[in-house]
């Protein structure tokens, strides 16, 4: 190596340096695979609202949270970066009721129960932006402006309007609950969801090492 001209020495310096750099980068990139697989939980933050207005937001698709004494149910605001088809699944110890409901409070689709046991799952196809998702022990409704009151399942009615509120017009038996959220991105000449993973994985990476050099 001392035989190498000066020119050499500089070449090798910048291979380094991109040595460097391209560790740096998939260190970033193993950094971004594990934060993405150890699937990160937003715990609920003392008792969620019930009130869209004031919606706690979730940070992370996966939502940890209980329905305590005389908890008429929790609203989580949730801001997508893709639009595609969305999925709720929850699960817990309550007899889980769920809502999805649109940045502009209009509620749009709810379920009770789903594949026969208490648990509900719904899907529905979003945009990028604003939603919110209430959940609550059954028998659940959410509030309008008039006061009427729609039970959360199914399709919900054309025109109901601004929702208010969600709440439990039966009895409530508290317990713990999880809501589980994917976005699938839709097939017609979109990107299949790994591709924009790895890509996502990418800028990431990108954007940690660029942080890393300031
Ligand atoms: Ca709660
Ligand atoms: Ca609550
Ligand atoms: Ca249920």
């Amino acid at each position: 190596m001392e035989n190498l001209p000066a020119s050499a020495t500089k070449i090798e310096r910048k291979a380094e340096k991109m040595k460097t750099k391209l560790n740096k980068l998939s260190l970033a990139l193993l950094l971004a695979a594990g934060m993405t697989s150890a699937h990160a939980t937003y715990i609920e933050s003392g008792d969620a609202s019930n009130f869209l207005a004031s919606a706690q937001l979730a940070t992370d698709m996966l939502i940890q949270g209980t329905i305590g004494q005389g908890d008429e149910g929790d609203v989580y605001k949730l801001v997508f970066g893709t639009g595609g088809l969305l999925t709720i699944n929850a699960t817990g110890q309550i007899d889980t009721n769920i809502a999805l409901f649109d940045a502009g409070f209009q509620a749009l689709v709810g379920n009770d129960d789903s594949g026969g046991g208490l648990d509900s799952m719904l899907t529905y196809a979003i945009s990028a932006g604003t939603y919110y998702i209430g959940i609550g022990d059954y028998a659940m409704y959410a509030i309008n402006a008039s006061n009427q009151a729609w039970f959360m399942d199914g399709l919900a009615p054309a025109g109901f309007g601004t929702v208010s509120h969600i709440e439990n017009q039966t009895s409530i038996d508290p317990g713990a609950y999880t809501l589980t959220l994917s976005v699938q991105p839709r097939s017609n000449g979109v990107p299949e969801p790994a591709t924009v993973g790895l890509l996502g994985l990418g800028l990431l990476g990108l954007g940690m090492m660029r942080r890393k050099r300031v």
